[in-house]
């Protein structure tokens, strides 16, 4: 079959000029496992277009999808292109109702029946889709229809629905088992429809599955049941070795939740990466109680550049409700540490949690800036369907959502003066990472 795998419009497409080029792990993991036995294109809108954001740039999207002749569409969503990605369904339903359309990725994972009433796909394949995609295109060969298929994960919508008519949506018989990752192939770079993408799009790779923390603004934890699947070490290092000399990266990057959860294992990674020569530049994501002084020499002699900490609060209150209850003095311990080793500490916060008060994003601030870290990154509280946040607050997908800016107020303070707040905290986190950058190209004039 062919096969057309859509990255669902992301934020970066919105008129401001500005492309992503970045290939997606998860559709890169799908295409992997159909290859061998389907013709599978990877079409990343953000790439291809400048701006995605009225009908008519949906249209012409739809026009060139169709043009790849595909026999089944399948759009990776997460909730913050869910918006988009509705309207991209209805401008291909218009042109080709009978085109399969399925959903699938995160937002098709934690809402599926809400994403099928809401768009004109006629399917959503919740969770992580390796195994159940290949199952669901051997029905699909066989002659049953998209809308008639029974798999677990699938959410249909029933035979007979169309435009006009309410949608009636049927549940899988189960839920999907999480596949093995030690016999998944290596994610599949290549097929990508378009101009060429520079290496560092290509620089992404994960060493697990899941996170089994559960921080309340967070649907990782969801996501992966809880649980953490790690994937064999050689096969992450035969990655690695091909992202180098088939895709000559200048650099990797660790897309794993807690990338140093497990203590031995990143040494062992660590270890695996300093016997390649020479040691390509690597960032990862983690937790500052997931660090030590010794993991941060292994990491630093690796190649490990930056390592990027989610330490999200400066508001002790905050961090008790959130889940991540927050240690100062760790924090500031954990910048000075990874800096002595070369390595750049970078930190995520968030502001505008419900209860948060002009008190709370002050102590964020004096956290953010005053912890010694060279790049502090500031979103605004959007609580995710799939967290135990969104659980409470619903949020309104009809546009994308864009964690940068307070595109919704869910604190105590008044709409104006929130956003008035968080502007200025922005600015001030910009300034910030300005003074470091600064700092940095200044050092080898200053000694
Ligand atoms: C890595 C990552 C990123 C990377 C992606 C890099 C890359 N090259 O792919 C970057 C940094 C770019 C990123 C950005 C964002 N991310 Co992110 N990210 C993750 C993370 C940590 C891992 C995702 C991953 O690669 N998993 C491994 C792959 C193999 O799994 P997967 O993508 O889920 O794909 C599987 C299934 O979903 C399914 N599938 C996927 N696509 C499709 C399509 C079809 C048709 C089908 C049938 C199945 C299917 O099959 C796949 C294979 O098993 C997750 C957390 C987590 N543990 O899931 C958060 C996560 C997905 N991100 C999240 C968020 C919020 C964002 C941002 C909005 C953040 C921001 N502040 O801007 C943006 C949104 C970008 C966008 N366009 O949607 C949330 C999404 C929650 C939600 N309800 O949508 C998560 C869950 C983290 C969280 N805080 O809760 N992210
Ligand atoms: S915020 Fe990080 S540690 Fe917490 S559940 Fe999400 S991925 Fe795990």
């Amino acid at each position: 079959m062919r096969i057309l795998l859509i990255e669902a419009p992301s934020l970066h497409g919105d008129g401001t000029g500005q492309t992503r080029a970045l290939l997606p792990l998860g559709l890169a993991a799908l295409a992997a496992t159909l290859a061998p036995a389907h013709e599978v294109g990877l079409l990343l809108p953000d790439t291809l277009a400048t701006d995605l954001t009225g009908a008519a740039a949906l249209d012409a999207l739809a026009d060139r999808v169709l043009a790849e002749r595909p026999e089944l569409v399948g759009i990776g969503l997460t909730s913050a292109t869910f918006g988009r990605a509705r309207g991209l369904t209805a401008a291909l339903a218009a042109r080709a109702p009978e085109l399969p359309l399925l959903l699938g990725g995160v937002h098709a994972t934690v809402a599926p029946a809400a994403a099928l009433h809401a768009s004109a796909a006629h399917a959503a394949l919740a969770g992580e889709a390796d195994r159940t995609l290949p199952a669901l295109l051997r029905q699909l060969a066989h002659g049953i229809p998209l809308r008639k298929a029974r798999l677990p994960g699938l959410w249909r919508q029933a035979p007979g629905a169309g435009p006009g008519t309410t949608p009636q949506i049927v549940p899988p018989p189960r839920s999907a088992a999480f596949p093995a990752l030690d016999r998944l192939p290596l994610p599949r770079r290549a097929g990508v429809i378009g101009p060429p993408l520079p290496a560092s799009a290509f620089s992404g790779l994960t060493t697990s599955r899941g996170c089994c923390f559960d921080c309340s603004f967070c649907a990782a934890a969801r996501l992966g049941g809880g649980r953490v699947r790690f994937r064999p070490l050689p096969q992450v290092l035969a990655e690695v070795d091909e992202l180098r000399t088939r895709w000559a990266v200048p650099s990797l990057f660790f897309h794993d939740s807690v990338l140093t959860l497990s203590r031995p294992r990143t040494l062992a990674l660590a270890a695996g990466l300093a016997a390649r020569s020479p040691a390509l530049p690597f960032t990862g994501q983690t937790r500052i109680d997931r660090i030590d002084p010794e993991l941060l020499d292994h990491l630093a002699r690796a190649g490990c550049q930056q390592l990027m900490y989610g330490v999200e609060t400066g508001s002790p209150r905050t961090g008790e409700r959130i889940g991540k209850p927050l240690d100062q003095a760790a924090v500031r311990r954990v910048a000075r540490w990874t800096r002595e080793r070369g390595i750049l500490p970078a930190a995520f916060f968030i502001v505008g949690f419900p209860w948060e008060t002009a008190e709370d994003l002050a102590a964020t601030r004096e956290v953010a800036l005053g912890s010694g870290f060279d790049a502090v990154h500031l979103f605004s509280a959007h609580p995710l369907p799939g967290s135990r946040l969104g659980d409470e607050f619903p949020l309104d997908l009809a546009g994308p959502l864009d964690f940068r800016t307070p595109q919704r107020n869910f604190t105590t303070l008044p709409d104006a003066e929130y956003q008035q707040r968080f502007t200025a905290l922005a600015a001030d986190f910009a300034a910030h990472n300005l003074a470091q950058v600064q700092r940095r190209l200044a050092w080898p004039a200053g000694g």
